[in-house]
């Protein structure tokens, strides 16, 4: 190298490089800059701005601050890798298709198309969740597929379906928020979880809101609540029930509302009468007196908006227990308007988008469904296939499970989870993931499932990789993604139309593009409940982003659903009788406690990134388990010591954290971190009958010190 090229070499190096992206985490997806900044020798500086788009209004949360930090650690994989006599060994790309051509095509010969389940997520793109589940349809014909999102949305989802014929996360734009007069946040820890969506609720509260929060734990959000209702976990089913007796009790029912948009309230009305506020109260473990007040809160206030989150979901019955909140809503005509409305808190940064395109064992793309005749012959002929190609309907992620220790599903491919963390019984899902023929994953990271794979695939970051999200709102935003990827990663949706054409079915793959991806699923999606057909790339630039439905490129939505009509069929709500359900294993005497698990501030999921960010890491680098400090000592429990919590299916070892805000009978432990510390060990597999959600909320437990007193710790 001459000098002038050394210096031109030089000035390549040094200088700044700006990336417009969107935080990864989540259902926010607030939009940030992030500035690269050369100097040459040393390492690259970062600075993070945040943008300013409708949801976040331009703020962020310490995630996004540091989400910069995992997608550029030299942690990420940044090559094809297999198991060759135990070790993970680097391969090429065309050796990676060509393990997984033969592997599949041997199993699908020998157990047949079924024996391979496809396991899926709700950080992909709607173009890769969209393709995924083509993917799993047309290139692998079986029909086992389904995804992470069955752990988050599925209670919501189908309470939305059913009480109001459509699934949105939130029935009003976030701007409705400080509308309204009364807000219920029921086992949603927004302060933590959205922080960014904070201020919608501060500013409700200076324009007079009364602020009702149901958790069985004091947290960030309930720090702004008026009401606190520390209810026993897994009883807000009955809770709710409560409530709905004192608005029929009061008479503060929008009777207009009831007669003309709704129907079940005369079976409503007789179930309410023959349930007893005393025994609620004792179910619930939330006095009468507060019951009232918070019922009398809401049924009084001019507008209201209930939210709900995987507090209330995440339950053996979350379906029914969302179903008894939205009674509340409908009993007192608090929808559709200005100010009042209803809002699953959607989790995952498109656990909107993620759960309407057909990652879902009984769904099509736009919310259409595998067993509905009409929907197959629509979504075949967008696909250029056959109806009769298009396998039925599979099963839920966690019997996914169940069936490969059934043998019935004989190799899994998983994209954009880490199901050895987020399934409950973790000691059975290892055993049942060790047992696979073959497993492959696709991740930027070993993460504690992609340690037990087969074959792994790196993938690119959100900061590489464009595409589409679908906020809690369903609103549809293009993240624009300019970094060039690392090493030999590819993007998602390019890695399914490699292997689809490996196993013949290219014709089917020939996308070039995650726009051109999209431009298909705006077909698949046309005429269904999620209609995406007038949503292009080019308006997404425009615009701050699209509300779906959108059946037309001239399609402008307020984002208000049900202003005057509900989605079902003859255009009304349905009301639901809802039984006070107990959670599906009681305490006793030798699990005396009630396990919850959930979140903190500076972690996402099951921490394969967030655990990756010095800065986040540095905040929150090991687990706990939350306890009240007379039930930690009544158990020789010592603040900040170890402590063995064990159920019936398995123990971890984690610290105890004093904490004088949450119920004596409860304690709880987040969820973002593995191994000894995966509170999934002792999770209880119980799923709802329903949705096929299990029952993360609540299972029983017992607590010891690690190291009696005395013996250090
Ligand atoms: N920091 C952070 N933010 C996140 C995530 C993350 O991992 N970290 N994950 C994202 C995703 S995918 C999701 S799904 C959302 C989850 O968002 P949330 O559902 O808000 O989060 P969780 O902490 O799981 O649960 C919320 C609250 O429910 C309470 N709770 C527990 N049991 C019960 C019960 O029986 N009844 C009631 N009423 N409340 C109960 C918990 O104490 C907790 O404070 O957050 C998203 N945002
Ligand atoms: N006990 C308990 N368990 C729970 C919950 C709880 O509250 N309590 N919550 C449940 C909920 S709500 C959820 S959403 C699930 C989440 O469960 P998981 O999906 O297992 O959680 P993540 O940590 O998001 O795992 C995502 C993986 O995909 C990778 N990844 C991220 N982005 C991409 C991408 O674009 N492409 C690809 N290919 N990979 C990517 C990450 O590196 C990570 O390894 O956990 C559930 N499990
Ligand atoms: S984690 Fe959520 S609130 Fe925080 S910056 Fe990311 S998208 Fe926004
Ligand atoms: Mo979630």
């Amino acid at each position: 190298m001459n000098r002038n090229e050394r210096s031109i070499a030089a000035q390549a190096v040094r200088g700044e490089s700006v990336f417009d992206t969107q935080c990864p985490f989540c259902s926010v997806q607030c939009k940030m800059q992030v500035i690269e900044h050369r100097t040459g020798t040393e390492r690259p500086t970062y600075t993070v701005i945040p943008k300013p788009n409708a949801a976040s209004e331009g703020r962020l949360c310490i995630k996004g601050m540091n989400a910069y930090q995992h997608a550029l650690t030299a942690e990420r994989i940044l090559h094809p890798m297999a198991r060759i006599d135990g070790e993970l060994v680097r391969i090429s790309w065309e050796e990676a298709y060509e393990r997984i051509r033969h592997k599949f095509t041997e199993l699908r010969g020998r157990y047949g198309y079924d024996s391979i389940g496809v396991y899926g997520g709700g950080s992909l793109t709607n173009e890769s969740a969209y393709l995924l589940g083509k993917f799993a349809r047309i290139a692998l014909g079986t029909k086992y597929i389904d995804y992470n999102g069955r752990f988050c949305m599925s209670a919501a989802a189908s309470a939305g379906n059913k009480t109001f014929g459509m699934d949105r996360g939130l029935t009003n734009p976030l701007s409705d928020i400080p509308l309204a007069k009364c807000i219920i946040l029921a086992g949603t820890n927004i302060a933590e979880c959205q922080p960014t969506l904070m201020p919608y609720f501060t500013r409700a509260k200076e324009n007079g809101a009364f602020v009702i929060v149901i958790d069985p734990r004091e947290t960030g959000t309930t720090a702004i609540a008026d009401l606190h209702l520390k209810v026993k976990p897994g009883m807000d089913a009955a809770l709710a029930n409560g409530m709905q007796k004192v608005l029929l009790e009061e008479g503060l029912l929008d009777k207009g509302f009831l007669a003309n948009r709704t129907v079940g309230f005369e079976k409503l009305k007789a179930h309410l009468r023959q349930l007893n506020l005393d025994e609620i109260a004792g179910l619930t473990g939330v006095s009468e007196e507060l019951i009232r007040k918070a019922a009398i809160a809401y049924g009084k206030a001019a507008t209201g908006m209930v939210f709900t989150a995987r507090g209330v979901e995440q339950q053996t019955d979350g379906y029914m227990a969302v179903r008894s909140f939205l009674n509340l809503v409908l009993m007192t005509g608090k929808i559709g308007k200005p100010g009042s409305g209803y809002g699953a808190v959607t989790g995952q940064g498109n656990g909107q988008g993620g759960r309407e395109h057909g990652q879902k064992a009984d769904q099509l793309p736009g919310y259409r469904m595998i067993d509905n005749p009409a929907d197959r012959a629509y979504v075949a002929g967008v696909w250029g296939i056959d109806p009769s190609e298009l396998p039925g309907k599979g099963v839920s992620a966690y019997e996914m499970m169940e069936k490969i220790h059934e043998e019935e599903i004989r190799a899994l491919f998983v994209m954009g989870s880490n199901p050895l963390v987020s399934n409950p019984n973790a000691n059975f899902v290892e055993e049942g993931l060790r047992k696979l023929d073959y497993l492959i994953v696709a991740d930027m990271f070993l993460s504690e499932t992609a340690r037990l794979a087969d074959l792994i695939l790196p993938v690119s970051a959100y900061i590489e990789n464009e595409g589409t999200l679908t906020n809690m709102e369903g609103r549809v935003l293009l993240r624009e993604a300019n970094r060039l990827v690392p090493g030999e990663a590819k993007h998602d949706w390019q890695i399914l139309c490699d292997i689809a054409g490996k196993m013949g079915k290219g014709e089917h793959f020939a996308f070039r593009s995650a726009e051109s991806v999209f431009n298909e699923l705006r077909l698949a999606s046309k005429g269904g409940i999620a209609d995406y057909y007038g949503i292009t790339y080019d308006r997404l630039r425009k615009e701050e982003g699209v509300y779906w439905p959108c059946p037309s490129a001239s399609h402008d939505s307020s984002g208000r659903l049900f202003e005057t009509t509900f989605a079902h069929p003859g255009g009304k709500a349905d009301i639901a009788s809802v039984a006070n359900h107990l959670p599906d294993e009681p305490t006793d005497g030798e699990y005396p406690l009630t396990l919850t698990t959930g979140r903190v501030l500076t972690h996402y999921l099951t921490g394969v990134q967030t655990r990756r960010s010095h800065s986040l890491a540095a905040r929150d680098f090991e687990s706990f388990v939350e306890i009240h400090p007379r039930t930690a000592r009544k158990l020789g429990i010592k603040d900040q010591s170890l402590v063995r919590l064990r159920s019936r299916r398995g123990d971890i070892v984690v610290r105890s954290r004093y904490s004088a805000g949450i119920r004596e009978d409860a304690v709880f432990v987040p969820m973002h971190w593995g191994d000894v510390q995966n509170v999934n060990k002792v999770t209880n597999p119980a799923l709802d009958p329903t949705c096929r959600m299990p029952g993360f909320k609540s299972c029983a437990v017992n607590v010891l010190p690690l190291y009696p007193v005395g013996q250090g710790g």
